[in-house]
């Protein structure tokens, strides 16, 4: 039972525990995430959906580039998720404000948050169901995660714009307060604020195992666990069999180049050509990262027998039969990367059916999705 003045003294506390002082903590961390998260967002579009005059401006090093961003990408999106809730947890009174609307102005600002707020929550969902692969929408993931993402960016271009003089107010630890309550408050915003960094940490720490392998081991909530694979410990995204294809489909199988001087090569004249490794990861845009060890042949040496153009464009096709990932193309900067190889075998074995059997492509510093499975042709354009 509670003395009134007790029970006062605790309902201000929580005013102020929902006033602007904590909103701008939080929302500095919000912000940095979502900065980092927003860029490395724009980098792995641009690397898997590059427009005519940066195709060719991709480089394929550093090997680990794309790695670091993606998991960046992806730990960040998921850190945002408590530091998200808070913020709304925060703020969330200021819904009740009453009247409701005051002014042009201030319907404005409303209409900005509420898109603001809706623009978050749904890129935060979406994208963490991606991770998970699972999409229980009508709507194709990348162009509408895409949108979202311009459209939250905007919202939030808004709000800091119309919040300045309150974030400017409230940026530093120890600037003067509106209200000064006595004792009581500092320690409450304290803990509050610990709590939302230990959530943030804790489900970053307990995800981002799947690409920063030391942490492998702290990888509890991640939906892919690299090191569980069958092969190289690498996750299996899309199977032989979801593929179609089966010993029958790579019965006859002969790699196809398509150049000035095409050709075509059975499975034991590619392994009797010279032979490279390349030690490389698979980022998969899902979070997860995974190096192994490949044998195979240089992709440019391929190319180069079919008298192809150092600076040309590559069409690499799979054996699928279906699948957003059955043709993909690749810049002259990976195709004439060393490391850039049709790989036969992965940590001495040759490939599984799952991983691409008899041929694959792995490149550095790109996304898994273009690290194409079961190739049949290479095609210079
Ligand atoms: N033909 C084909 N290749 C593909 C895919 C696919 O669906 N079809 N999935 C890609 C994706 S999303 C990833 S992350 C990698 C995963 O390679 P792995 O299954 O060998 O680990 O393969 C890529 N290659
Ligand atoms: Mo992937």
């Amino acid at each position: 039972m509670k003395f009134p003045l007790q029970r006062l003294c605790s309902s201000l506390r929580d005013i102020r525990l929902h006033d602007a002082r904590t909103a701008t903590a939080i929302g500095r961390w919000l912000g940095v995430a979502v900065a980092v998260c927003f860029v490395t967002g724009l980098v792995s579009h641009y690397e898997q959906h590059p427009p005519g005059w940066l195709g060719n401006a991709l480089p394929s090093r550093p090997v680990w580039g794309y790695r670091v961003s993606q998991g960046l990408h992806v730990a960040t999106g998921i850190a945002a998720v408590p530091l998200l809730l808070a913020k709304l947890w925060a703020v969330y009174p200021r819904l009740f404000v009453w009247p409701a609307l005051r002014s042009v102005r201030h319907a404005l600002e409303r209409l900005s948050v509420a898109v603001l707020v809706a623009s978050a929550l749904l890129e935060l969902f979406t994208g963490l169901l991606n991770s998970a692969q699972w999409y229980p929408w009508p709507f194709s993931f990348v162009p509408v995660h895409f949108a979202l993402a311009w459209v939250l960016l905007g919202g939030l271009v808004l709000h800091l714009a119309v919040k300045a003089p309150e974030i400017r107010a409230h940026w530093r630890l120890h600037s003067a307060g509106t209200l000064s309550l006595p004792a009581g408050d500092g320690p409450d915003r304290r803990s509050l604020l610990r709590a939302v960094g230990a959530a943030a940490g804790a489900v970053t720490l307990t995800t981002v195992g799947q690409s920063v392998t030391p942490l492998g081991a702290l990888d509890l909530l991640a939906p892919r666990h690299p090191g569980h694979g069958t092969q190289g410990g690498l996750p299996i995204n899309r199977t032989a069999a979801l593929a179609g294809v089966d010993a029958s489909a790579v019965r006859d199988w002969r790699l196809r180049v398509d150049g000035p001087r095409p050709y075509e090569l059975t499975l034991d004249e590619l392994r009797a050509l010279p032979q490279r490794e390349a030690t490389l990861p698979i980022s998969c845009v899902e979070g997860w990262s995974r190096t192994a060890r490949w044998t195979g042949v240089p992709v440019r040496d391929l190319l180069d027998r079919a008298g192809a153009p150092p600076g040309a464009l590559i069409r690499v096709t799979s054996l699928e039969r279906h699948g957003a990932y059955r043709v993909t193309e690749m810049a002259h900067t990976y195709a004439r990367d060393p490391l850039t190889l049709l790989a036969l075998r992965v940590n001495g074995e040759v490939l599984s059916f799952d991983h691409g059997y008899p041929a694959r492509v792995i490149a550095p510093n790109r996304p898994g999705v273009l690290q194409t499975k079961w190739v049949s042709r290479l095609e210079v354009l």
